[in-house]
Formats: structure tokens, sequence, C-alpha cells
């Protein structure tokens, strides 16, 4: 069994949560928050039978869009933002998969 781990844009959380959902698979969604942004997003939570993570991988690809952002410019040689903006590439989604040594239900 693995555990998947999936940060996602919050506009994609719905689509994913459904996709996996109505595929069967079991779902925990945590709202968190990107570091580096500080912006809201979601981290879903998944423990799949090893066979299904490659579906798993898919269906959370195919409703994870990239986009690009405008954050604030740091001024050169400060730690202050200027009142330029820059456009950073955020998502699709990131993805851990871990090995999972054992789950249990009570
Ligand atoms: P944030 O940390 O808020 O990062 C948002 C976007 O800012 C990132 O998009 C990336 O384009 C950029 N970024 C992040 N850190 C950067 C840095 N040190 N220098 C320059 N640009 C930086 P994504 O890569 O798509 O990441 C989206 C969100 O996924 C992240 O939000 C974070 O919550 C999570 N994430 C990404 N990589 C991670 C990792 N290795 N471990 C844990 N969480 C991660």
């Amino acid at each position: 069994m693995k555990l998947i781990i999936a940060i996602v844009n919050n506009d994609d959380a719905h689509f994913v949560n459904t996709g996996l959902t109505s595929s069967g698979f079991h779902v925990t969604k945590i709202s968190s928050t990107g570091g580096f942004l500080m912006n809201g997003n979601s981290t879903f939570l998944l423990g799949v039978e090893n066979e299904e993570v490659d579906n798993a991988l898919e269906i959370i690809k195919t409703h994870s869009k990239k986009r690009t952002q405008n954050v604030p410019a740091i001024m050169p040689g400060t730690n202050a933002y200027g009142t330029e903006s820059t456009k950073i590439l955020v998502g699709g989604a990131t993805v851990f998969v871990i090995d999972v040594e054992k789950a249990v239900r009570f």
C-alpha cells in the first residue's frame, strides 16, 4: 500500500476531490498554506493499493491545472516589496508517494 500526498491549488480541489471519490478512492482533504506565497491550497491524503497508484495520479494530473500568478517583486538589494509585480508558474499538483508499512482502521 502507498500513501499519496497531493498538494493542489484551491481552484482545482473540488474537481480533484470529485474525480477521486467518484472513482472509488478514499480521500482526506486538508486545508493547507503554501510557505512561499502564503496562499491557501488543499492537501489530499489517499491510502491506495499499489496497483491503483497510477490511476489515482492520472486523475490528480487531469484536474490540476498549471497557472501563472502575479506576485509582488522584491526591490533589489532590500527585503521590501515594490509596486512592480512578476509572474510565476504555479501547479499543477505537487505529489509525494510514500510506502505504507501498516494501515489499520479500528
Ligand atoms: P508555495 O510554497 O506558496 O509556492 C507557490 C509557488 O511559488 C510554487 O508553485 C513555485 O512556482 C513558487 N515557489 C515556491 N517556492 C519558491 C522558491 N523558493 N523560489 C522561487 N519560487 C518558489 P508550485 O511549485 O506549483 O508549488 C505549489 C505549492 O505546493 C507550494 O506553495 C507548496 O504549498 C507546495 N509544495 C511545492 N513543492 C513542495 C515541496 N517540495 N514540499 C512541500 N510542499 C511543496
